[in-house]
C-alpha cells in the first residue's frame, strides 16, 4: 500500500457525480468544510448512461477531482429482480465517467463499490485480497460484476496511463437519504419503515424477509463521507480498500435494535419463503486502519438518527 502524499481539496473543483443520493448527498455535507468547489450535474441535466453526454458534461465542468458515487442500487429484491439493469446501468456510467475523466485530464477520481464484490463464502472478515477468489452469491451478482468491473477500470487507467484512480469497498450502508420504498430499499430502511407503520397502526407483528440468521456491517453514511474524502487525500494506489463499521449483527439482531429505537413492542415473524443473500458479509478494514481512519457511529446512534429524518421526511407521506 502506497502512502500518498496528501492530495489537498482545497480551491479544487470537486464533482460529485450522484450527488442526490444517500451517499452524494453526504458526500456534499462533508466535502462542505474541505474548501473545495463543489460541482454537480443535475439528473435531468445529464444521463450518466449517455457517453457523449458524459464526455461534453467533463469537457464544460473541468472538474479536478471527481467522487463517482452515482449508481443504480438496492436491496435484494431490486438487484434479483432488475438483473439488467444493475448490470447495464452501472457499467455503463463507470465506463464513461473513467473514460472521460482520463480525457479531460481529471487528477485524482475516487470509485464506489459495494461489500458484494466479494465471493459468497469468502472468509471472514472480507480482506481486499479475497476479490475473485470464489463463485459470487446469485441474488447480486449482476451488480457485482459491474462493481469489480469498475475496480478494474480505475487499475486499467492507472497502469496505461498514470490516472491517479482509487476505488474504495463500502459495506452495507444507511443514514438519511436512504431509499424507503419496499420494494427497492435495503434492510434498515425497510425495517425502519415497516416497524413504524406497525407502531402506528398498533399491529402485535411485524414480517421480516428470511430466517433473521444472516449477518450484516452496517456503516453510518456520515462516517462513510469522511472516509472517502479520507481517502480521496491521503490513498493513492492500485489495491481498492475496504470501508467498514468493524462489527456485524444479526438480521433478528438488527430488527430489535430497530424496534427499541422506534419504540415498537411486538413480534417478529419470519418469512422464509424470501431469500437470506449472503450468510455473512463483514469486511476486514485493516487497510483504512493503517492509513488511520476508523468509523465513528455506533449502530443504535446511526439508526436513531436516521429514524429522527424518516419521521421527519417520509413518516406522514407514507401514512397517508
Ligand atoms: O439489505 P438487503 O436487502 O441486502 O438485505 P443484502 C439484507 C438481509 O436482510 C437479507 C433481510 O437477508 C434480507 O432477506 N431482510 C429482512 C430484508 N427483511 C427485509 C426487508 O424488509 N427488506 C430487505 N431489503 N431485506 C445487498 C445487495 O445485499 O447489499 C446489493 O443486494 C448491495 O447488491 C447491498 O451489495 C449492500 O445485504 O443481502
Amino acid at each position: 500500500m502506497t502512502a500518498a502524499a496528501i492530495f489537498e481539496l482545497e480551491g479544487r473543483r470537486v464533482w460529485v457525480a450522484g450527488h442526490g443520493g444517500m451517499v452524494g448527498s453526504a458526500l456534499m455535507r462533508r466535502l462542505a468544510a474541505t474548501g473545495c468547489t463543489l460541482l454537480t450535474a443535475a439528473r435531468g441535466e445529464l444521463d450518466l448512461r449517455d457517453q457523449r453526454g458524459v464526455e461534453s458534461w467533463l469537457a464544460r465542468a473541468k472538474p479536478d477531482a471527481i467522487f463517482l458515487a452515482a449508481a443504480t442500487v438496492g436491496g435484494i429484491h431490486a438487484n434479483s429482480s432488475r438483473p439488467a439493469e444493475f448490470i447495464y446501468d452501472n457499467l455503463a456510467i463507470e465506463t464513461n465517467v473513467v473514460h472521460a475523466a482520463w480525457r479531460h485530464g481529471v487528477k485524482k477520481l475516487l470509485f464506489l463499490g459495494s461489500s458484494c464484490i466479494y465471493p459468497k463464502l469468502a472468509p471472514q472478515p472480507m480482506a481486499e485480497e479475497a476479490l475473485l477468489t470464489g463463485p459470487l452469491e446469485p441474488t447480486n451478482q449482476w451488480y457485482a460484476v459491474a462493481k469489480i468491473a469498475g475496480i478494474k477500470l480505475c487499475q486499467a487507467y492507472r497502469r496505461q496511463y498514470g490516472c491517479d484512480f482509487i476505488a474504495a469497498m463500502p459495506t452495507n450502508l444507511y443514514g438519511i437519504n436512504d431509499n424507503f420504498d419496499l420494494a427497492q430499499s435495503h434492510v434498515i430502511p425497510a425495517l425502519i419503515a415497516k416497524i413504524h407503520a406497525a407502531k402506528v397502526a398498533r399491529q402485535p407483528t411485524v414480517p421480516i424477509w428470511g430466517s433473521g440468521t444472516p449477518r450484516r456491517e452496517f456503516l453510518y453514511v456520515e462516517d462513510l463521507a469522511d472516509a472517502l474524502v479520507f481517502l480521496m487525500q491521503r490513498h493513492s494506489g492500485e489495491e481498492h480498500i475496504n470501508v467498514g463499521a468493524g462489527t456485524d449483527v444479526t438480521i433478528a439482531e438488527l430488527a430489535e435494535t430497530i424496534a427499541r429505537v422506534v419504540g415498537y413492542r411486538g413480534r417478529f415473524v419470519y418469512d422464509r419463503t424470501k431469500p437470506d443473500g449472503t450468510p455473512r458479509k463483514l469486511v476486514d478494514v485493516s487497510r483504512l486502519a493503517a492509513l488511520g481512519w476508523r468509523a465513528s457511529t455506533p449502530l443504535e446512534a446511526g439508526l436513531a438518527a436516521t429514524y429522527r429524518w424518516y419521521v421527519a421526511n417520509h413518516a406522514a407521506a407514507a401514512a397517508s
